[in-house]
């Protein structure tokens, strides 16, 4: 099930009567989906007639979302002065910690209430709009929008189709049970939503040197599984050569999944001396969430990741070893 049952909007809107401001705020390194539920929910409060402010740790490192990074803030500022009646919006991620060091500890102590599309065994609040199945939260946000205001306006179905298009790899990872998501969208392009246009935004525009790293991971593409995983790494030697802005990591694991008998990638990153983050990807019934839920990460089934001490030599042979058992 896709949609919002009634019971869930009930639970919304009576979280949105019992207090008189809010905070909104998602996880650090927002994505479009992220930056477009954000936007969206606070679209949603205004309409109802209280204030709002929209809080990220940021930082905003990837092309198309530079250009919303002025709408938000890094410093709470209060807008009521019962902090009581003030109400916590988490989206796009289910437990505090994911918001940020800085955003977690300026807005612990409220109420919150968490619109999600991401599999958690601990959500940080009871009430909650919690669907995996949901392909992006901002489709979920969409549905609180048409529910209590009907047709957004053009600006509006712009922005939930960029939160929609980032999730969804621009309809690529829906499958046939996703009618309810391609009306949705229809939905969007009817009240001004352009796909050309957000296609381009979403992808287009990338820095000559995520190409350059982009050739870079090819070259060190090793094998595994018996063909059924591909591994890549990135060594600080590359980020110092061509920056943070240097990576172009969807279309990279694009490029990896797409390798004949391949069902599962994962791409290494030494972030420092003592520290690597892994992204995996996978294809079907492969789930990465689980490989890692092993090493303390979490995510989708197909798209998930996690940050981890220690260094390339040691990591990459623990995660094979996982994967061993998984695929
Ligand atoms: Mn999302």
């Amino acid at each position: 099930m896709l949609n919002i049952r009634d019971a869930q909007f009930k639970l919304f809107s009576d979280f949105i009567s019992a207090h008189d401001a809010f905070v909104i705020a998602g996880h650090k390194e927002p994505d479009g989906d992220c930056i477009a539920s954000s936007l969206g929910l606070a679209y949603i409060i205004k309409k109802f007639g209280k204030p709002c402010q929209v809080l990220s740790a940021g930082p905003f490192k990837r092309t198309e979302t530079k250009k919303y990074e002025k709408l938000f803030s890094s410093e709470y500022k209060p807008l009521c002065t019962n902090p009581e009646k003030t109400g916590l919006l988490i989206v796009d991620c289910s437990e505090m910690f994911r918001l940020g060091e800085t955003i977690e500890k300026q807005v612990s102590g409220f109420k919150s209430f968490i619109i999600d599309h991401h599999k958690t065994a601990a959500p940080a609040s009871e009430l909650c709009i919690l669907n995996p199945k949901a392909p992006a939260t901002a489709f979920l946000i969409q549905q609180l929008y048409e529910h209590f205001f009907g047709e957004p306006d053009k600006e509006l179905a712009e922005l939930f189709f960029f939160g929609l298009g980032t999730d969804t790899g621009f309809f690529r990872f829906l499958d046939s049970g996703s009618s309810d998501v391609f009306y949705a969208a229809g939905r969007l392009v009817k009240a001004g939503a352009d796909p050309r246009s957000t296609y381009e935004d979403i992808n287009g525009s990338k820095p000559l040197t995520t190409r350059k790293l982009l050739a870079i991971a090819l070259d060190r593409i090793s094998v595994h599984c018996g063909g059924k995983l591909l591994v890549t790494y990135e060594t600080p030697e590359d980020t110092k050569k061509y920056g943070k802005d240097g990576r172009d990591t969807d279309i990279l694991y694009q490029i990896l999944l797409a390798t004949e008998n391949v069902r599962a990638v994962a791409v290494f990153r030494q972030e420092n001396e003592h520290n690597c983050t892994v992204g995996f990807r996978s294809k079907g019934n492969v789930d990465v969430s689980a490989v890692a839920a092993r090493f303390g990460g979490g995510g989708h089934k197909n798209a998930s990741g996690l940050s981890i001490q220690g260094v390339l030599d040691e990591i990459i042979p623990k995660i094979i070893k996982e994967f061993e058992k998984n695929i």
